[in-house]
């Protein structure tokens, strides 16, 4: 379905929303289209290239819009790797917490690297005179929310700072093949460091205003809610809107409740770093967080992006937890335990990676 491997855990079918089994997602810096998570509020709109031109508009000294033959043929065009994160990636462990009522337990591969290419929203931005009063840049997707109490497109904002940063792209293509239906074509948002959300698909519309989208996936959702709340009584605005993504890491091999010989085991993840920060250290321990010892980082191939990393622990016979556990370049450490990070909504849990492995006597 989409394009995606058979082995895909699907949360639900439509609108699409599937990940794949960590192990796919191990010791490759870009995750092949067939393996990268699929994160979908509405579903995927059927949209003919011909005759696409989203429009600009709001503070700009000129409205315009730009068909993909615009884009390609008036901007220069950018490639970036950038790692993708949605915000209820790993939500399963907060869901072991207190259970979250309506949201799907999403897994640590709701995260993936690709190499985007198109052209900078800096670069149309100044194409059309953005009002020096103007404080974020909005989106909109041509996908409508079938959620009756929802029932509008998807739609997003990112300041008018970030915007105008040389990473954020209008993507038109993903590991150098044109963007699938369900990645958004024709043209995409690509918003390095930010949460998922903001990378916002199908790009319809582009407004350039003086305060923060006022979209249902701005105001009400992607927000971060005290744990005593109900987040059914809570309106649009409150909580604090995610935006920059927390330092995260995960195991990807062996898998969560393998068989392992018993001694040295091999084992691998991702860590990543929101922002524009990077992954600077990953400890693992075997001994429930007593002592840690450093993996091997592999090498940060774009700011943008993950970092994978590798080590040997020693199994003991029997049951074993692995934990991992990552520090940024703003030397921020991953919180210990779901329990620390969880909200109503289960969004970004970032604590310590966590898996258990049976070591077996041969
Ligand atoms: N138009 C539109 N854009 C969207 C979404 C959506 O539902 N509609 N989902 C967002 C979320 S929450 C995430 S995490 C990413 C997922 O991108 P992907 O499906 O290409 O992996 O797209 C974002 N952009
Ligand atoms: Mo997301």
């Amino acid at each position: 379905m989409w394009g995606k491997r058979d082995d895909m855990i699907v949360h639900t079918f439509e609108p699409y929303n599937a990940e794949p089994p960590r192990g796919a997602l191990a010791r490759r810096d870009i995750t092949t289209v067939d393996t990268f998570y699929s994160r979908n509020h509405a579903p995927v709109p059927s949209i003919q290239t011909a005759g696409w031109a989203p429009r600009v508009d709001g503070m700009v000294e000129r409205l315009a819009t730009f068909s993909l033959e615009d884009l390609r043929s008036r901007f220069p065009q950018y490639t970036e790797v950038a790692t993708l994160q949605c915000d209820g990636n790993r939500r399963v462990g907060p869901i072991e917490v207190a259970d979250i009522p309506g949201e799907a337990p999403w897994g640590p591969g709701a995260t993936a690297t690709a190499r985007w290419t198109g052209v900078r929203l800096a670069d149309v931005l100044r194409e059309v005179g953005v009002d020096p009063d103007a404080t974020d840049v909005a989106f909109v997707g041509a996908d409508v929310s079938i959620d009756p109490d929802v029932g509008e497109q998807f739609g997003g904002s990112i300041p008018v700072r970030k915007a105008s940063e040389r990473e954020v792209l209008l993507a038109w293509s993903m590991n150098d093949e044109p963007l699938s239906a369900v990645h958004g074509a024709p043209v995409r948002v690509v918003v390095p460091g930010y949460i998922g959300a903001r990378s916002v698909k199908w790009l319809e519309r582009i407004t350039v205003q003086d305060r923060p989208s006022e979209n249902f996936f701005q105001q009400s959702t992607y927000r971060l809610y005290p744990p005593e709340v109900d987040p059914t009584e809570m309106g649009p605005g409150d909580g604090i809107a995610l935006g920059l993504v927390a330092v995260n890491s995960e195991v990807l091999s062996p898998d969560d409740g393998a068989e392992v010989a018993v001694g040295p085991v091999e084992v691998t993840g991702y860590a990543f770093a929101g922002g524009d920060r990077t992954v600077v250290r990953v400890d693992v321990s075997v001994d429930e967080g007593v002592t840690w010892h450093q993996a091997e980082l592999a090498e940060q191939i774009s700011q943008w992006s993950w970092r994978h990393w590798r080590t040997t622990v020693d199994t003991v016979a029997g049951p074993n937890t692995v934990l991992a556990r990552a520090w940024d370049s703003s030397a921020a450490l991953q919180p210990e335990s779901p329990a620390h990070v969880w909200n109503p909504k289960g969004y970004a849990d970032n604590s310590w990676a966590r898996i258990r492995v049976h070591a077996r006597v041969p």
